[in-house]
């Protein structure tokens, strides 16, 4: 299926999806977000893909939100349209690995979409930041949140509150972004990653996943038996028999998702 503002490619079991919007500066409108919506959903369903990247272009991952058609939208307008909910929703319902690959600049809604995956994997020109303010407004999809819990409150304050951009440098330093690569070997590091991740038991990478996000969403004892369970339930599983027999035979496992 042609999508009108994504780049879509397969690369083994990983889904590569770019978004492609470069007169905008890859802005989030909402049918660029109900397209992204479906494609995830797509991820989701099919079988095949094991591991997901979402990317953007050498330039920019996404400049945010789309100002111009927020420009006359009013309180009612926006509060209805809400057109960020089936892209978030969709998100939050993927239990197979996101990956943002950010290169260039990942600002307001674009940095909240990045932060919303599992993990970013940014490039030396990646620029985060959440500049609502400068337009009157403020950080609507998780920017106060998820930013603070990465960067902590006294950069995050500052981030929101002044409208500056991180680069990726103080960007790794500060647990925004896991690491940084040459922005030519972005993508191709990136896939590589995901195609590792890909290779693992399905069954481990949904526990894990599931089980860091728990951390954020309850206390350490509650997050800490989560995971227990979590643990002793990948013990009635094939791919549990045959990653410790790999080990003792000294081979490389197969799994088999069983
Ligand atoms: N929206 C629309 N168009 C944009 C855009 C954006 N966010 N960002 C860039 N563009 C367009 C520019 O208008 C320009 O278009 P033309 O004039 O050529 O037609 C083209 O992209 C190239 O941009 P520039 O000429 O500005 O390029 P520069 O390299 O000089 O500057 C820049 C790059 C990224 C620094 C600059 O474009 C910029 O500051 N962009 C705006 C960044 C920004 O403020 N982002 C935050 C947007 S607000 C919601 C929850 C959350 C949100 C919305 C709703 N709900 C719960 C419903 C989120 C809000 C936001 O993200």
């Amino acid at each position: 299926m042609a999508y009108k503002f994504f780049e879509v490619e397969n690369d083994n079991h990983v889904r590569i999806i770019q978004i492609n919007r470069p007169d905008a500066l890859n802005a989030l409108n909402a049918e660029l977000l109900s397209e992204l919506a479906a494609l995830i959903i797509e991820c989701q369903r099919d079988k095949s893909v094991r591991a997901v990247v979402l990317t953007g272009t050498e330039k920019v991952f996404a400049a945010g939100a789309d100002i111009k058609d927020m420009h006359d939208k009013g309180f009612v307008d926006i509060v209805e349209s809400d057109f960020f909910r089936p892209a978030i929703e969709a998100i939050e319902n993927l239990e197979k690995p996101l990956i943002a690959a950010v290169s260039g600049y990942a600002l307001g809604g674009g940095c909240e979409l990045a932060m919303m995956c599992d993990f970013i994997i940014c490039s030396e020109s990646a620029q985060f930041g959440q500049p609502e303010i400068n337009l009157g407004v403020m950080a609507g999809i998780g920017g106060t949140q998820r930013l603070t819990k990465f960067v902590g409150k006294s950069k995050s304050m500052e981030m929101h509150l002044t409208g500056r951009f991180m680069n990726a440098e103080e960007a790794e330093r500060s647990g925004l972004v896991s690491r940084i690569v040459p922005t030519s070997e972005l993508r191709q590091e990136v896939v590589e990653v995901a195609g590792k991740i890909a290779e693992k038991s399905s069954l481990s990478v949904r526990y894990i996943k599931e089980s860091v996000n728990r951390s954020y969403e309850t206390g350490l004892s509650e997050g800490l038996r989560f995971e227990r369970k979590s643990f002793h339930s990948l013990f009635g599983t094939d791919d549990k028999e045959e990653g410790m027999t790999a080990f003792i035979e000294k081979r490389k496992p197969h799994f088999r998702n069983q």
